[in-house]
């Protein structure tokens, strides 16, 4: 009776789920696709483009296109096997039907399929299709052409024939709801820079896409043969690599799949990225963990075998071996589980040993049949070694020396205890510095003024960037540490704010200062923490009449509104502000405006910052002229 009752249960309750419409989707949409923000929208395109990726993947599909049509819709074509257009055995209607307008449980309706891809468990087209103004499924198959129309998730036809074909394939078209978007705009450059890891990701899959809105017609195409491989050589284009060649080393038993592609260069970064189903861990995880336990091993194995590293030596640490690597580790299972804050730390245990034995093996191997490289890699870095423990020793010297809180003598503090309402000006030179004291509100605004140019991170090893007295003072008060001891727990104020002239010159120190917070505190720019205040570059006056101007646009059209006879002052810098000036346009929170630094994308932003401040300067020149309107600009 009661094993009955629960059979009768499970049975109701896996039939409901197949037959669930889309109303809670539109709903809650947040639920499905994170947010209704610009970044839910472009969601949108990835959980079609996800599904066509899970075709190629399984060997049936080779080309996707992604159109954005002039109408502001998108359609995502490719040339897969197509959706079955038949009656789906329980649901009665057809299996497109279910697949485009029910919450159906669980991937593909055919069971041996290996889903992999995205967190919707193959719900993803419905989804898209609940959030839909109207949407149109075109399937070739079976030598026709089939076709359904939608709005807002209903159909709005039955599936057509529309036409005979001998081709197979699937293409969507949808307009997003501007009922449930705050914007329903598609920007290229973010569904491009998407679309081109996927194709690094996933190596051979031809990717194109089009923007139509465009005159004349926008357009990239993407596929890489070497894949991961491409990717690492892609992210190490601008800096100088160590070795010539890209270690790769993959293992498939049939459940997991692990690839990993690594380079290493002459720069003192780490740039690893890690994709857990070819979506982003940027938290890490359970994969990135097993690496790096691999690598570390691997690497102090062999440089004591090759006696780079003597019996009197310590062991490298994690973050000396993975001084100057570019690695990308991209693990393929099913069901992942992704937890953390962001939802982008892998959680699956069973991937830890699995991509430890992997590497392990794999590394080993590598060195053992190339001593040469091998040989470069370790003296590298044992050189990190060697500084970092010099860097150590003059560490705690200092702390000796010093107070361990005291203060950097520059620092005009505020007097708030409260970090939710501290903010900190970074000022360049003494005379900005004296009119930032001038118009500050003491209580919550402290003031750190920077002589001149500061160092460039980008060209230096920390134990040097550590010895820069301007670096040591921002360190200090922000309180927070740096590096792999970065603890955001300790940070001293809630706005980081950089305030430079708005000059080529105070341009490239704000560039400087950014390279540095990116490269030495970057949960404190993921944070959100880190702004750049915004001076005006003149002030126009007639009569009783003035008014500061931050642009040269605005300067054009403010001339045409006060007419003859205004005086037009220039700011060069800040200093030639009185105190209360800048108050007024740049400090008041009332009147002022912040830039928010954000990382939008950290690939883009280790190229922007290589490329800024490395060696090579060809690319700089070349990204300088194409982007006159640098940092804030720069969407880093
Ligand atoms: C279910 C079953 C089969 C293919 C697909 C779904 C499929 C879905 C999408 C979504 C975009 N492109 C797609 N291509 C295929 C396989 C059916 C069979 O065995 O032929």
């Amino acid at each position: 009776m009661q094993n009955n009752e629960i059979a009768q249960n499970v049975y109701d309750e896996s039939n409901i789920q197949v037959l669930e419409g889309l109303e809670p989707v539109r709903l809650r949409p947040g639920m499905y696709i994170g947010s209704t923000d610009k970044r839910g929208l472009h969601h949108l395109v990835y959980e079609i483009v996800d599904n066509s990726i899970d075709e190629a993947m399984g060997g049936y599909c080779s080309k996707i296109i992604v159109n954005i049509n002039k109408d502001g819709s998108v359609s995502i074509t490719d040339d897969g096997r197509g959706i079955p257009c038949g009656i789906h055995p329980t649901a009665k209607i057809s299996a497109l039907e279910v697949a485009l307008t029910k919450l159906h449980s669980g991937g593909k309706f055919d069971a041996n399929s290996y889903k992999v891809s995205g967190g919707l468990h193959g719900v993803g087209l419905a989804v898209v299709n609940a959030l839909s103004e109207h949407m149109t499924a075109t399937i070739k198959r079976e030598g026709k052409i089939h076709q359904q129309k939608y709005s807002r998730g209903e159909t709005l036809t039955g599936v057509e024939i529309i036409g005979e074909t001998e081709e197979t394939g699937t293409k969507i078209e949808f307009k997003p709801d501007a009922q449930i978007f705050d914007s329903v705009d598609f920007e290229y450059d973010t569904l491009r820079r998407r679309l081109r890891e996927m194709a690094f990701l996933n190596n051979g899959i031809d990717i194109t896409l089009r923007d139509e809105r465009e005159e004349p017609v926008k357009s990239n195409h993407y596929c890489y043969e070497g894949g991961l491989k491409s990717f690492v050589e892609n992210l190490n284009r601008n800096k100088e690599p160590l070795t010539e060649d890209t270690i790769y080393i993959k293992s498939d038993d049939g459940t997991y799949t692990v690839e990993l592609a690594m380079q290493y260069n002459e720069g003192y970064s780490e740039n690893i990225h890690t994709y857990a189903n070819n979506i982003s861990t940027h938290e890490g995880g359970t994969h990135e963990t097993g690496f790096r336990s691999a690598l570390t091993k691997v690497i102090n194995e062999y440089a004591r075998k090759i006696n780079v590293l003597k019996p009197a030596d310590e062991n490298l640490s994690g973050e000396d071996v993975r001084e100057g690597l570019t690695a990308i580790l991209s693990v393929k299972l099913p069901n992942p589980q992704f937890e953390g804050q962001t939802k982008t730390k892998l959680g699956n245990s069973r991937m830890r040993p699995i991509v430890d034995t992997t590497v392990t093996n794999g590394l080993r191997q590598y060195l053992e049949e190339n001593p040469k490289s091998g040989r470069t890699i370790v003296e590298k870095v044992t050189s990190a070694m060697r500084a970092r423990e010099a860097a150590r020793r003059a560490r705690d010297l200092s702390r000796k020396k010093n107070e361990r809180h005291a203060m950097p003598s520059k620092l005009a503090d505020c007097t708030s205890k409260n970090v939710a309402e501290r903010e900190i000006f970074i000022v360049e030179g003494d005379s900005a510095g004296g009119s930032a004291k001038g118009g500050r509100d003491r209580h919550f605004q402290a003031i750190l003024p920077l002589r001149g140019k500061i160092l460039n991170v980008e060209k230096t090893r920390f134990d040097k960037a550590l010895a820069n007295a301007e670096i040591r003072a921002m360190i200090t008060a922000f309180g927070t540490g740096f590096g792999n001891d970065f603890d955001i727990n300790g940070l001293r104020y809630d706005k980081i704010i950089i305030m430079t002239d708005a000059d080529v010159d105070g341009s490239h120190i704000r560039i400087l200062l950014l390279t540095f917070l990116f490269r030495y505190m970057r949960p404190l720019v993921e944070a959100g923490h880190v702004y750049i205040a915004q001076p005006p570059l003149f002030m126009l006056k007639k009569g009783k009449k003035q008014k500061y101007v931050f642009s040269d646009e605005e300067l054009k059209e403010s001339l045409v509104e006060f007419g003859e006879g205004t005086v037009v002052q220039r700011f060069k810098g800040l200093g030639e502000m009185d105190a209360d000036q800048l108050c007024d346009t740049t400090m008041d929170p009332k009147n002022r405006i912040l830039l928010q630094v954000t990382v939008d994308n950290l690939i883009e932003a280790d190229e922007i910052f290589t490329m800024l401040m490395g060696d090579e300067v060809e690319p700089r020149k070349d990204f300088i002229t194409k982007n006159s309107k640098l940092v804030a600009d720069l969407d880093i």
